[in-house]
């Protein structure tokens, strides 16, 4: 059964319901939601739950049609959910994003530890539709709503230290059932040197096709850096910090010859078991050929410049 709720035209649920009242009844909402067969229930929450007004549109975005919202939320990498693609979308059907606070620390004038929405409420959401392109080898298109990294970093006022930022994903085994088995070495970490963090095509992505962020990818908040690895794009964040040297990240804790710290999508480098040459879009025909990988996963024009004089064999 679904239920929606449609707010009237013009006044905010948050404007004529307490705060408080309306949180739980969000909850409410997930939990009567939670038994349902369908899949990609949380992308249709009701329209109050959404922390943010308008979403503008992103110049950044790719003209390729973007996968089905059922694509995007049924074929997933969130190992904290289970390793298979489908689980995380069943697996994490129970999971409430809410209450959820994020602490800031490290190399940083203004440290703090700060609600979700007050987080939010201060950035602008634009859609920006980015390719996915994961090491395995396939690629999507997700329109995610989001705001700028860089925006959101510089109002902490990184100091001259702050060479790296890491992020952290949730460590709650009560909560990410797959965190039982010590697939990875829990909690799920990544990080970025500060110059491709202050690039401004990164996004704290906090929806898709408009709504609220599914579960399963990576609620209520996650990153998206669209010329790396899927792998770097950490979901469900609780920290932020700011660090001096380079942070060791899970992926490369687990397999340093395999996953290096920089990730960038590279046609040239191959992953030591496999071809990083091309890609398959899910949701085509299996017939369909292949595409090419693009170097940088097509967005070189704002990237490249970031790695100029660095041997990218030697800094995968
Ligand atoms: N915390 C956490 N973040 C994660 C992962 C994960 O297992 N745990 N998987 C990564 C990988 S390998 C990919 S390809 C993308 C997949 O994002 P999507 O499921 O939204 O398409 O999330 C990344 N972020
Ligand atoms: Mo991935």
């Amino acid at each position: 059964m679904v239920i929606l709720i449609k707010q009237s035209s013009g006044i905010k649920s948050s404007e004529i319901t307490p705060k408080s009242i309306y949180l739980n009844r969000r909850r409410f909402m997930q939990r009567s939601l939670a038994g349902s067969v369908l899949l990609g229930m949380n992308a249709m929450l009701p329209a109050w739950a959404k922390p943010w007004e308008g979403i503008a549109n992103s110049a950044f975005s790719t003209s390729e049609k973007p996968n089905t919202l059922e694509a995007i939320t049924t074929y997933n990498n969130f190992y904290e959910f289970g390793t298979g693609k489908s689980d995380p979308s069943k697996n994490a059907r129970n999971f409430t994003p809410r209450p959820w606070s994020i602490a800031v620390e490290g190399e940083c004038a203004r440290p703090g530890v700060f609600d979700l929405e007050d987080f939010i409420k201060s950035e602008t959401i634009e859609e920006r539709i980015y390719r996915l392109r994961c090491v395995e080898g396939w690629s999507m298109v997700i329109p995610w709503a989001g705001f700028s990294l860089a925006d959101m970093l510089k109002k902490f006022e990184p100091t001259s230290k702050a060479k790296f930022v890491e992020f952290t994903t949730l460590f709650d085994k009560s909560r990410m059932p797959g965190q039982e088995r010590r697939v990875l070495n829990w909690p799920y970490v990544e990080g970025l040197r500060i110059d491709e963090a202050m690039n401004e095509l990164p996004i704290m992505a906090v929806g898709l096709y408009g709504d609220v962020l599914p579960n399963q990818n990576g609620a209520p908040i996650r990153l998206v850096v669209p010329w790396k690895y899927g792998f770097k794009s950490i979901k469900s964040i609780v920290k932020i910090r700011f660090t001096e040297t380079q942070p060791s990240t899970t992926w490369n804790i687990a397999a340093p010859r395999e996953y290096g710290f920089y990730s960038n999508v590279n046609p040239a480098v191959d992953h030591p078991r496999w071809s990083q040459a091309k890609e398959t879009r899910i949701g085509e025909p299996f017939w369909k050929p292949k595409h090419k990988t693009l170097m940088f996963n097509g967005y070189g024009e704002q990237v490249a410049k970031l790695y100029e004089g660095m041997d990218l064999k030697k800094f995968f």
